[in-house]
């Protein structure tokens, strides 16, 4: 076993803190204030090649891996859990996805258009009344002569509203149930497509939207793998998407413990630093003891991708569902001991505690984590396939 981060891997985790620092940070208060989308900020990550880690060279990507990636939207999303999101949308549920089940023309035209930046992209799972139940979504594909005709509504889709391309998850035949479903690269252009932002409590400078579709004309080549994948290719994306997730909330958990540390060792109160409060210690002892835990989680799930287990839905169920939890204890943790000064929108601790539930939510909520877990323990269904 080997714990350690390589030389590779310390120089890019180092890189990334760097851009962080002086592209995110000072920057990132304001576009949430604002609700500004920061797509340049979003494409220089791109050009400098954040979002190809585990994409072949051949594709424009740096073949570096999972765990590579990993850490590198770790630390951006130490800056901003907004901007963290470009990584799910240009690699891990998009470029990605495609890079599986796609066909070599598909692969040549998305992927590095993806993960340069070139094109925003997102993944459209979610509907109104399909959230964590995925397979009562209700949007068709109805083959037609030699395309298919996009209908229906998907919800709470991030960068939708500024999207070139989405995949996008449809019944091709609703009688065949899990059979029946399957995914399409749609050009977000197209006639008939509109959408609608949504207004929410934190991630503010990253638009989330609601997509309608109105007899799209969709292109046979448009459909990904073949007729019926759907479901294969939407539970694979998950198990890569979650990782990114998880590291978001490290991320953001680490700004939390970082704010305190800060917090404690120049604010005085009764004579002292708070620092040197008892109950402050036992917050900050609990936060960096979680905060090591879901790193190491995240980090083996990564790990095992890099090993070529794509599958490892339960290690990625821990990392996320622990990740998740971790977040938003660290960002409660910083409120308390912050107080008016967490609370005060001057600080980016608010910002924090606004973005920390979202990983509880996104990407399965911690309850459909724990529900993967529960079932894999107690032997009712394998989560690894
Ligand atoms: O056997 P079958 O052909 O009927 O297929 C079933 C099963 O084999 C079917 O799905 C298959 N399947 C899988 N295939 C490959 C299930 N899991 C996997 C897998 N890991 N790999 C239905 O399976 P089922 O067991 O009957 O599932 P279910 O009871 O319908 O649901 C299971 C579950 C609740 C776990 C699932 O639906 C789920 O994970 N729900 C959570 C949905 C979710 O994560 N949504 C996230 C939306 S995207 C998002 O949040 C964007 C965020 C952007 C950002 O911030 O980064």
């Amino acid at each position: 076993m080997d714990f350690g981060l390589n030389e590779e891997l310390q120089a890019m985790k180092e890189a990334a803190r760097d851009f962080t620092e002086k592209e995110i940070i000072p920057n990132a208060d304001k576009w949430d204030e604002e609700h500004f989308f920061p797509v340049e900020v979003i494409k220089k990550m791109g050009e400098l090649g954040y979002y190809g880690c585990p994409i072949p060279e051949k594709y424009g990507g740096s073949d570096v891996g999972f765990l590579a990636q990993t850490i590198l939207t770790e630390e951006v999303g130490r800056g901003s859990s907004s901007i963290r999101v470009a990584f799910n949308t240009q690699c891990l549920g998009n470029a990605l996805s495609v890079l599986r089940h796609g066909t070599e023309e598909q692969k040549q035209k998305f992927i590095p258009d993806l993960i340069s930046a070139k094109k925003i992209g997102c993944f459209a799972i979610t509907e109104a009344n399909a959230g964590s139940d995925v397979m009562s979504l209700k949007s068709t594909a109805k083959l037609d002569g030699d395309g298919f005709i996009l209908n229906g509504s998907k919800t709470w889709i991030s960068f939708a509203s500024r999207a070139d391309i989405a995949i996008v998850y449809a019944y091709h035949d609703r009688s065949a149930g899990s059979k029946g479903l399957s995914a399409f690269m749609v050009d977000m252009h197209s006639e008939g497509i509109s959408t609608s932002d949504l207004d929410k409590l934190g991630t503010r400078s990253s638009p989330t939207s609601e997509i309608f579709f109105e007899d799209v004309k969709l292109p046979k080549d448009s459909l990904i793998g073949n007729l019926g994948d759907g479901v294969k290719i939407v539970f694979g994306s998950l198990n890569q998407t979650r990782l990114c997730c998880a590291a978001g909330g490290v991320g953001l958990a680490q700004a939390c413990l970082e704010a305190v540390i800060q917090y404690c060792n120049e604010r005085e109160q009764f004579g002292q630093q708070v620092g040197k409060f008892q109950m402050n210690q036992e917050t900050i002892g609990q936060m960096a003891a979680q905060i090591e835990a879901a790193r190491l989680l995240t980090y083996r799930a990564a790990w095992q991708k890099d090993q070529g287990q794509l599958g490892n839905t339960l290690e990625m169920s821990y990392a996320k569902y622990v990740a998740g939890e971790t977040a938003t204890f660290c960002a409660q943790s910083a409120m308390k001991i912050l107080g008016a000064y967490g609370y005060s929108n001057e600080y980016p601790v608010a910002r924090y505690y606004r973005d920390a539930v979202l990983y509880q939510i996104v990407e399965g909520t911690v309850n459909v984590q724990k529900m993967i877990i529960a079932l894999d323990q107690l032997g009712y269904r394998k989560a690894n396939r």
